[in-house]
């Protein structure tokens, strides 16, 4: 295939802030009494705020209010941001930063569709926001994955077609999102949990140019 872009999704590919994610609605789930284990998580992988809390509360037996679930999502969100506090440009996962520049002297388009609020941030962080031609986080989509809503934003700001661009996920849902919405996708993680990629890789670090000229 003619590869114009490539998309990439933020927690568990670029960085692994997944873990922070984990760390963070642990302490929120514990504080409510509710079981939540590294299993558990996997469900939360690319999906909303929002939705993550809907997530943990069904596996508790007591009823929130709005507000007091807003108040939970601002709390995990503060916790998330302190353990956020201390990542770098040494945080990048493997692989990513050379391949980031092999795509830019290629000139294939970089994009970014993430469900974060807090992507810009990030990027920021590992400065690494230059790279992108396109930027789609939480805050411009009403679809969280596996809507395709946020791939498929992040393809019409880079003036491409779905089936023009390869879409680079760790999560089942952000796969699901990947493949509803028409694009090639390659899975980072476990090909058991994201068996619906067209292709799985172990790790960041198998990631480059000569793997993408021959998908
Ligand atoms: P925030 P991604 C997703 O990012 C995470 O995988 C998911 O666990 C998180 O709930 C979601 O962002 C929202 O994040 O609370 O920072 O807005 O994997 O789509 O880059
Ligand atoms: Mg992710």
């Amino acid at each position: 295939m003619k590869i114009k872009a490539c998309i990439f999704d933020l927690d568990g590919v670029i960085v692994d802030t997944a873990k922070f994610h984990f760390k963070a609605w642990k302490q929120l789930a514990d504080e409510l009494q509710i079981p939540f284990n590294e299993h558990d998580n996997e469900q939360l992988k690319g999906v909303s705020r929002t939705t993550s809390l809907e997530i943990i509360l069904q596996k508790g037996t007591k009823k929130y209010s709005d507000d007091e679930k807003l108040l939970m999502a601002k709390k995990k969100n503060e916790c998330y941001l302190e353990y956020c506090a201390t990542i770098d440009a040494g945080d990048i996962l493997p692989g990513i930063k050379l391949f980031l520049d092999e795509l830019k002297e290629k000139k294939i388009l970089v994009g970014l569709g993430s469900a974060s609020k807090n992507a810009l941030l990030i990027l920021n962080k590992l400065n690494l926001t230059s790279y992108f031609d396109a930027i789609v986080d939480g805050n411009k989509i009403t679809e969280a994955k596996p809507n395709p809503q946020v791939f498929l934003k992040a393809a019409e700001e880079l003036n491409v077609l779905p089936h023009e661009a390869v879409v680079i996920e760790d999560a089942e849902a952000g796969v699901e999102a990947a493949v509803k919405g028409g694009f090639f996708s390659i899975g980072i993680g476990d090909p058991k949990i994201l068996a619906k990629a067209n292709v799985v890789f172990s790790s960041t670090a198998y990631l480059n140019l000569v793997v993408l000229n021959r998908l």
